[in-house]
């Protein structure tokens, strides 16, 4: 198992790497070309830069999150095949520099959402917060102008300013994508891929909806254990696997998150460690990782996934802003090296109380 921390690279994260590597036992980081658009192809060069920069940095590049999919092979329309050329191509030269695991995930339009991205908690940090009743009251393009009124000036992945401008168009793209569809143009894909990966060896790993329920009536494939099951069944192959992000997929209590692990343990090959706490039907706060901050059992989690086996790259997810650090939200270091340490605490524990 390998300890990773996301890092969006020199220019475009306010953490320099000689920090991430103070955290104790952080081998690596996740990371990403923030220059590259959904469908290009990303050049052995650029790769090898970032490569060398984290390696520099003493730490090892454990994969990328994400190589984002070009909105013509979510739609399913005619240009999809160039994309996916352009997508073998980049899984290609990214095993040419020796990484192995890319993230991504097949939504449309939104990638992920909050309503409230600096909710004061009760001890004066701040968290990212989902209420439906706020999105109940919105149009899908205000959720846009929400999170930039709140970025604070950070290009939020996923909400880059271009999206916003081809809003409309994307929207039109869309139309009449059922989740039916979505499905079978997510099928479409990695039977192309699929192939190429294992030949590669880089595994793939699809991060879930979230929130894990339907947004703006958009189709939403990601969301809870039968809808994994369905998509580790498209291509049964250790390279067509999952990200297991806790806070996304239990921001729906319905989702037991022990349950998923052991049903779909074996093709997990990145996990997102985040907890969330309800503050009711629909609504919930990302809460610091400690599962008495939060409604997850992060024991029961930890428990889960060393009970399967699990061997591939983990990384804590969305922290509070604290003391006072000025960075992404969800992404500032202070928080983010608490949980991972906390985690680590009980990676060990459960490891040697096992024997
Ligand atoms: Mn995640």
């Amino acid at each position: 198992m390998k300890w990773g921390f996301r890092w969006y690279g020199e220019k475009g994260d306010t953490i320099p790497l000689k920090y991430v590597r103070q955290i104790p036992g952080i081998n690596g980081v996740v990371g990403t070309l923030l220059t590259k658009m959904p469908g290009d192809v990303w050049e052995v060069s650029e790769i090898q830069e970032l490569k060398e920069s984290v390696e520099k940095g003493k730490l090892e590049l454990l994969g990328i999150e994400s190589v984002a999919i070009h909105d013509a092979i979510k739609a399913g329309t005619p240009e999809r095949d160039q994309y996916i050329e352009n997508y073998i191509q980049t899984i290609k030269n990214l095993s040419q520099c020796d990484v192995r695991m890319i993230c991504y995930s097949f939504k449309p339009i939104f990638g992920w959402a909050k309503t409230d991205l600096f909710y004061e908690n009760k001890d004066g940090s701040f968290s990212l917060v989902y209420d439906q009743a706020v999105v109940d009251k919105m149009e899908p393009a205000d959720m846009y102008k929400l999170i930039h009124s709140q970025s604070k000036g950070f290009s939020l992945p996923g909400w880059e300013e271009e999206r916003l401008n081809k809003f409309g168009k994307l929207v039109e793209m869309y139309e009449g994508v059922t989740e039916e569809i979505l499905f079978e143009n997510l099928s479409y894909f990695l039977k192309k891929i699929i192939p190429v990966c294992e030949e590669m060896d880089v595994k793939m790993a699809i991060h879930p909806d979230d929130p894990p329920f339907e947004l703006f009536g958009f189709p939403r494939i990601t969301k809870n254990l039968h809808d994994l099951k369905k998509i580790l069944s498209i291509v049964d192959s250790p390279y067509n696997g999952l990200t297991l992000c806790t806070g996304s997929l239990g921001a729906e209590p319905n989702n037991d998150m022990v349950e998923i692990i052991h049903e779909v343990g074996d093709r997990i090959n990145f996990v997102h460690f985040r907890n969330v706490e309800f503050l009711g039907e629909r609504k919930f706060r990302e809460s610091a990782h400690l599962s008495a901050d939060g409604s997850l059992d992060m024991y029961a989690i930890m428990k889960a996934l060393v009970d399967v086996g699990f061997d591939g790259v983990i990384r804590p997810d969305h922290g509070r802003t604290v003391f006072g650090e000025v960075a992404m939200p969800g992404y500032g270091l202070y928080d983010r090296a608490m949980g991972i340490t906390y985690l680590q605490g009980l990676h060990e524990a459960i490891t040697k109380a096992k024997g």
